[in-house]
């Protein structure tokens, strides 16, 4: 699906949903009718198919369904098939979804100490380091907690990959981003985030990126590189710029009700399958970065069009082959890769960026200065040998 179509597909949704609503009644997945009538779970997702969180869903299908012998059917819900993230998160607290993706950019607005996972510069670079911190029991358990009383019972958090802007010039300074119309997911602290930059921030649903950037109604975007492929936003945009500034972290997450009235062996089933699912999809989404720089790449080049790239692909570049470096990055007169942001132009973004997290006390709920202190804790437990 091309994404400008979603907005509309999702206008045209509306009565659908109120029917499904109808049909679905109470948050314990479609009633078992009769011993040979598999349960239903309903699990959405906030992106396209062939996205992270796609694959995540998939495995996690395949996997429930073969562990509860088809007792069990998980049917998956891509990006633009039930609403927005928002709409997904009324949905899962009101029972017409079982499982649902939650992002801290969209689910930051109903739980504001979540939002510090969008604060610039506090996860570490090294993906490793995080990937331990994210599935730290004392930091799950204490997410899990302010998860509850919203009706939802956190199973896992998980990262998709270093956010890159995609921008029509070069930005390797706060100074740059005067004037730049930057769309952002919906929390407020991402309003604070980008602010602080100097630049103008504008909350927009990821459905209308596309069509906002074709527009110019927003002058640039942030996402993973495998996202800006799935949503084709490469095509209306010129630069990419990898500022190493912040990691996308998603969480996945069940109606608590429903969670909570599953028999124990079935509970037992969920919480192991997505213990596994960390590793699995920690490796598909590093991948998928790779995979998808190399469309994006192909794409650019058949069209003739320009690509530049502020930052270091040699990384992501690892699985090309030698002849797909040399047409898509050594000999390929469309893209300009100019060097990564020194550590003093990363230093001012970061210097601003800390202006944000001194107010994150303020910002973050009752318990942002605690979750805050519990993740640099854990940061430094976790790099350190
Ligand atoms: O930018 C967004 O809105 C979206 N980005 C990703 C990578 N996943 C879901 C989210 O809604």
């Amino acid at each position: 699906m091309f994404p400008q179509r979603q907005t509309a597909r999702l206008l045209l949704l509306g009565p659908l949903l109120v029917l499904f609503a109808g049909a679905m009644g109470g948050c314990g997945g479609e009633p078992d009718g009769d011993a040979d009538t598999p349960q239903v779970w309903r699990f959405a997702i906030e992106e396209a198919e062939g996205s992270v969180q796609h694959a995540y869903a998939l495995k996690f299908k395949e996997l429930i369904e073969e562990r509860t012998s088809g007792d069990v059917k998980v049917i998956v819900y891509p990006y633009g098939t039930l609403g927005t993230s928002t709409q997904l998160t009324e949905q899962l607290r009101m029972g017409m979804l079982q499982f649902s993706m939650a992002s801290p950019g969209s689910l930051g607005k109903f739980i504001p100490e979540l939002q510090v996972f969008l604060l610039h510069f506090l996860l570490s670079n090294d993906e490793y380091v995080n990937k331990k911190l994210l599935r730290d029991a004392e930091v799950m358990s204490r997410f899990d907690q302010l998860y509850a009383p919203k009706g939802l019972k956190l199973l896992s958090i998980f990262s998709e990959g270093e956010m890159v802007w995609t921008v029509n010039k070069e930005i390797r300074s706060p100074d740059d981003f005067r004037g730049v119309k930057m769309r952002v997911m919906t929390t407020p602290l991402l309003l604070r985030a980008y602010g602080a930059y100097g630049a103008s921030p504008t909350p927009m649903p990821y459905s209308e990126v596309y069509s906002g950037l074709q527009l110019n109604m927003i002058d640039g975007q942030v996402n993973p590189v495998f996202a800006i492929e799935r949503q084709k936003f490469h095509e209306v945009t010129s630069w990419m710029i990898f500022p190493g500034h912040l990691t996308f972290i998603t969480t996945c997450a069940a109606n608590r009700e429903f969670f909570d009235s599953l028999p124990s062996d079935r509970r037992k089933i969920v919480q192991d399958t997505i213990a596994e699912m960390d590793d699995y999809i920690f490796d598909l989404q590093l991948e998928y970065q790779q995979a998808r720089l190399k469309v994006i790449l192909e794409s650019k080049k058949s069209r003739d069009g320009k690509l530049n790239i502020c930052g270091s692909i040699d990384t992501l570049a690892m699985s090309f082959t030698p002849k797909e470096r040399a047409a898509l990055i050594d000999e390929n007169p469309g893209l300009a890769v100019t060097p990564e942001l020194t550590d003093a132009e990363r230093d001012k973004f970061r210097d601003a960026a800390e202006t944000v997290w001194s107010q994150f006390s303020k910002m973050g709920g009752e318990h942002g200065q605690e979750v805050l202190d519990l993740l640099i804790k854990k940061r430094e437990e976790y790099a350190s040998p």
